[in-house]
């Protein structure tokens, strides 16, 4: 027993001395400059990668052999993204919160016991301060008018619900709003990302990546802004998250070939989907239209691109849709991505950009959090932007 009490005593004094030992020599060491920082994940999930290995230097110079546990490379914290299913309507409260006043003030108008003239206009009014755009507005309006009319409709309940019809038929529930992101014959789909500086492109691309992850897809990341290091940067931090491997050239590469490269490498090694973030610098018209155009030609040498998405800012409204026809002019926008609809009351921007633009929104942003996009379902997006507050009070 006193034998056991004795080795642990030792055992005891050795490790104190190596512990002083090292301070000491810590201390010597002071004027050295300190090593870098280690980037510490604090996220859940951390625990999987095992207990962290503490001060191994410690136990060495105490000369006892105590055998440190082997140096795993932990392996990088993938996260798991939410699934897409039900987003919209998560977000749903996101959405209404900031289309509050837009929904509130038109069933308050449908509610008004005699709907004259001047109630018909204050409709109109309220649809196209809501972005909603002239000629859309007119047909909406024209066609409950018409409706109203012939079916004798009265309660705001009802009104309700017309309104809603519209607004939903006017976002053509019928289009294909699918995103192309499955590999045909081994060969990874492309999707190319595009639109004006600042909208939300890269943001987008991140938030896509997560999807497609999420949905058990392998996902490259190309980064063809080169014109700032910090863009190229800014993306691959959203593709580690995910495990998604970033291709990016030195700072002012050629684009196009940044993004051939991309697509060659996702090739290569068989990922399902390559999505290549794009510079919108619109100072100058003719060197962005020359620059996409040049993506765009250097990409489809591998094959056809089969997604391009372009991505609008729901906050510039009328204008964000004149700059969105620059690009449609220069690549074949298969879809749109309306970002920001959380810090705007002019939700009917949806309704004029598919209207003036011919190409359905696919996706919309609701936020800056890595899983604020969600898939574009109009049903369930007419019925966020008016709310139903005022139904209660009418019931
Ligand atoms: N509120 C909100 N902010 C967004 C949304 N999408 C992007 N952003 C923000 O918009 C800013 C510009 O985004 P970024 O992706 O860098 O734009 P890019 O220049 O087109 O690549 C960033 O601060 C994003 O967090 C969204 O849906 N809602
Ligand atoms: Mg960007």
């Amino acid at each position: 027993m006193t034998e056991y009490l004795l080795i642990a005593l030792a055992l005891l004094g050795v490790l104190i001395l190596g512990g002083l030992g090292l301070v000491v020599s810590r201390l010597r060491r002071r004027p050295e400059p300190p090593l870098p920082e280690t980037e510490v994940d604090t996220r859940p999930g951390r625990d999987l990668a095992g207990p962290p290995v503490e001060a191994p230097e410690a136990e060495l110079s105490t000369g006892i052999l105590v055998e440190p546990p082997p140096v795993v490379e932990a392996p990088p914290v993938v996260e798991m993204p939410e699934p897409t299913a039900g987003r919209l309507v998560r977000l749903r409260t996101r959405l209404s919160r900031s289309q509050n006043a837009f929904g509130k003030g038109l069933l308050g108008l449908l509610s008004r016991d005699h709907l004259d003239e001047d109630t018909w206009e204050e409709i109109e009014d309220s649809l196209i301060t809501a972005d909603v755009g002239i000629d859309a507005t007119r047909d909406i309006v024209d066609r409950l008018r018409e409706r109203t009319r012939v079916l004798g409709t009265r309660s705001a309940t009802e009104l309700r619900a017309l309104l809603a019809a519209e607004l939903v038929d006017a976002l053509d529930p019928a289009l294909d709003r699918s995103l192309r992101t499955a590999p045909k014959d081994g060969v990874p789909a492309v999707v190319l990302v595009v639109g004006v500086n600042g909208a939300g492109k890269t943001t987008t691309c991140g938030k896509i990546a997560r999807v497609l992850v999420a949905d058990g897809r392998s996902v490259l990341l190309g980064a063809a802004d080169t014109f700032r290091a910090a863009a190229a940067d800014q993306l691959q931090t959203w593709g580690g998250r995910v495990g998604a491997e970033t291709v990016r050239g030195p700072e002012a590469a050629d684009p196009a070939s940044v993004a051939f490269d991309a697509v060659k490498r996702g090739i290569d090694t068989g990922v399902d989907t390559v999505l290549i973030d794009t510079a919108g610098r619109l100072q100058n018209k003719v060197g962005l239209m020359d620059e996409l155009g040049k993506v765009k030609r250097v990409v489809s040498k591998h094959g056809p691109i089969d997604e391009t998405l372009l991505v609008l800012d729901a906050t510039t409204g009328q204008n964000g849709l004149e700059q969105a026809r620059v690009f449609t002019e220069v690549v074949n926008v298969t879809g749109v991505v309306l970002t920001k609809l959380d810090g705007t009351a002019k939700g009917g921007i949806v309704i004029a950009v598919q209207r003036k633009l011919g190409i359905p929104v696919k996706l919309v942003g609701l936020g800056e959090g890595k899983d604020d996009l969600a898939p574009f379902d109009p049903a369930q997006f007419v019925d966020a932007l008016l709310g139903t507050e005022p139904l209660a009070r009418d019931a």
